[in-house]
C-alpha cells in the first residue's frame, strides 16, 4: 500500500469518529509544490489592501504578532507585501511606543469580532492613532521577522523599507524596556493574558483566578469566538468575563502603565515574551548597520535581557523558565511550552540551554530526531492536559516554528529537523489550520489561517536551501 493510500485510510477513519467536534483531517497531500501552492493561495485569500487577516471568519482584523509570522512567509513570495504587512502595522503604533495587539478595519461592520473597537475606545486615549486599535500588545517578533523578511530577499525597496521602520521598531523596545519594566528586574510585563499571544495558558491560571469577575457580566456582550469556532475548544465565558475586567481596569486609567503595580488585577513577566524581546535587540543589531545605526546599544540590551530572563524567570529545580506573577512574587509551576522559548536567544547560557533542550525531549514535549507529532502547547503528562482546548494542549505552528529556530540556534539540528518535518506533516494531513490535535493532527480552529500558511512557506523554503538560524 502506497504511503499515499495509508494516509487517506488514516484520515477516514479519524473523520468517521467524528471530526465535525475534534477537527478536520482533509489536507492537500505530500509534494511541496501542491503545498507551497496551499499557502500562497491562503495568503493570498487573507490579504486585505494592507495586510493580511489571521482567519476570515475568526480574526477578520489585524493583528500584530500573526502580521510578524505572516511578514516572514509573505517575503518567500510576495516581498512588497511582507513590507506592507509590517508597515501597516506600525502606522498604528502610539506614541509611547506600544504597538496594538489589534488594528481594527474600519470597512467590517460592528459585530465582526468580540471585543471591537467599540469596547477598546482607543480613540479616548492619549497617544493613540488616527484608526481604532486595542491599547494591549503581544509578543515583540516585529524586528525578527523584518530582519528575516530582509535576509530572505534583500532589495533597495527592502533596505528603504527596514530604515523607515527602524526607528518604531526601536521605539516598540523602549516601551517596553522603560513603562512595561514593572517588576523593576529588567523584563517587560504583560498586562493581560493576551498581551502572551498564548490567551488561554495554564500558566494564567493562578493569575487569572484572583482576578475579580463575575461571568454574569457576559451577558452585555455577544462573544463572537464562539459562532466561528465550537465552544468546548474555546476559554469558557468565565475566562472572558476576567479578559473583559482585565481590560476595563487598563482602559479606566487610559492604558496608562504609570502606578500598574499597585492597581491592576494582572500583571506577569512572561519568557516567551521577553525571550521575543531579546531576539528582537538581536535583529535590530544586525539591522542598525543598514539603517546608519550602532548595533552596539542593542546587543547591550540583549544581553541584559538574557541575563534578566535567566535571574528572575529560571527555575533551576524545574529546570526551564516559568513565569512570574507580580501580584504574588511567585513562578508559576505549570510547564507549558512558554518555558522553552528562551531557546531563540543566541547568549543563553550552557547551563539553560542544556536543561531547556532536556526539558523540550521529556515525554512532557516530545522533540526528538523522530517524531510523529509538534510539540503540544502544554505538558503532555500534565492531569489538566487538554488536546482539544485552546492553548491548554494543541499544537501550534507559531511556537513550534520559534522552538525549531531556538534548536538551530544552539547547533540543536538533528532534532531541528525531527520537529520540521512534523510540522510540515501536520499540514499535509490536516491543511493551513489555526492550530492541531496534539495527538491525531486533525486540524482545528479556523481552517485557512494566516501564520500556519506563512511559516509552512519557511519551512519549504529552508529544506529547499537551509538558512539556518542566522
Ligand atoms: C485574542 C489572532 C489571535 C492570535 C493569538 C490567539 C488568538 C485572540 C482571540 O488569535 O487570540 O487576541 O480572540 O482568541 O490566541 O495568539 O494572535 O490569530
Amino acid at each position: 500500500m502506497s504511503e499515499r493510500s495509508e494516509r487517506t485510510i488514516r484520515h477516514s477513519s479519524v473523520a468517521s469518529r467524528g471530526v465535525g467536534v475534534t477537527g478536520s483531517t482533509e489536507g492537500p497531500g505530500g509534494s511541496p509544490e501542491r503545498l507551497h501552492r496551499l499557502a500562497v493561495a491562503t495568503l493570498d485569500g487573507n490579504w486585505e489592501h494592507d495586510h493580511t487577516v489571521p482567519s476570515r471568519t475568526l480574526y477578520p482584523h489585524q493583528w500584530s504578532w500573526d502580521s510578524a509570522f505572516i511578514a516572514i512567509g509573505l517575503a518567500h513570495v510576495r516581498p512588497e507585501r511582507a513590507w506592507r504587512e509590517l508597515e501597516s502595522l506600525f502606522h498604528a503604533q502610539w506614541t509611547d511606543g506600544r504597538v496594538p495587539h489589534i488594528v481594527f478595519n474600519p470597512r467590517l461592520p460592528v459585530g465582526a469580532y468580540f471585543p471591537g473597537p467599540e469596547f477598546w475606545g482607543s480613540a479616548g486615549a492619549e497617544g493613540a492613532p488616527a484608526a481604532a486599535t486595542s491599547g494591549i500588545i503581544q509578543p515583540p517578533v516585529h524586528a525578527l521577522a523584518a530582519w528575516l523578511a530582509y535576509r530572505r530577499a534583500p532589495s533597495d525597496a527592502a533596505r528603504a523599507a527596514l530604515r523607515r521602520l527602524y526607528p518604531r521598531l526601536v521605539a516598540q523596545q523602549h516601551y517596553l524596556g522603560t513603562r512595561r519594566d514593572v517588576g523593576g528586574g529588567g523584563l517587560a510585563c504583560i498586562v493581560h493574558p493576551w498581551e502572551s499571544g498564548l490567551d488561554n495558558s495554564p500558566a494564567w491560571d493562578t493569575p487569572m483566578a484572583a482576578v475579580a469577575a463575575d461571568v454574569a457580566v457576559m451577558r452585555a456582550y455577544r462573544r463572537h469566538d464562539t459562532t466561528h469556532a465550537h465552544a468546548a475548544h474555546r476559554p469558557t465565558d468565565l475566562d472572558y468575563a476576567r479578559y473583559v475586567a482585565i481590560v476595563a481596569s487598563y482602559r479606566e486609567d487610559g492604558y496608562r502603565d504609570g502606578g500598574l503595580a499597585g492597581r491592576h488585577p494582572f500583571l506577569v513577566e512572561c519568557p516567551l515574551f521577553n525571550a521575543a524581546s531579546g531576539a528582537a535587540e538581536h535583529a535590530l543589531a544586525r539591522i542598525a548597520p543598514l539603517a546608519g545605526a550602532d548595533p552596539g546599544p542593542h546587543r547591550e540590551r540583549a544581553a541584559r535581557i538574557t541575563e534578566a530572563l535567566v535571574r528572575r524567570l529560571y527555575d533551576p529545580a524545574a529546570g526551564t523558565f516559568q513565569p512570574r506573577d507580580l501580584r504574588t512574587g511567585r513562578l508559576v509551576p505549570a510547564r507549558t511550552v512558554l518555558g522553552l522559548a528562551p531557546l531563540i536567544l543566541p547568549d543563553l547560557p550552557a547551563r539553560q540551554i542544556e536543561t531547556v533542550v532536556a526539558e523540550a525531549r521529556s515525554a512532557r514535549f516530545g522533540v526528538a530526531p523522530r517524531m510523529d507529532r509538534p510539540l503540544p502547547s502544554y505538558d503532555r503528562t500534565a492531569p489538566d492536559f487538554e488536546p482539544l482546548r485552546y492553548w491548554r494542549g494543541p499544537s501550534w505552528m507559531n511556537i513550534n516554528w520559534l522552538i525549531r529556530r531556538g534548536l538551530l540556534t544552539h547547533g540543536r539540528d538533528a532534532l531541528a529537523a525531527g520537529l520540521g518535518r512534523s510540522m510540515v506533516e501536520l499540514v499535509a494531513t490536516a491543511g493551513c489550520h489555526e492550530y492541531f490535535h496534539p495527538d491525531t493532527g486533525a486540524g482545528l480552529g479556523s481552517p485557512a489561517f494566516g501564520w500556519t500558511a506563512a511559516l509552512l512557506l519557511d519551512l519549504l523554503a529552508d529544506a529547499r536551501e537551509p538558512a539556518g538560524a542566522g
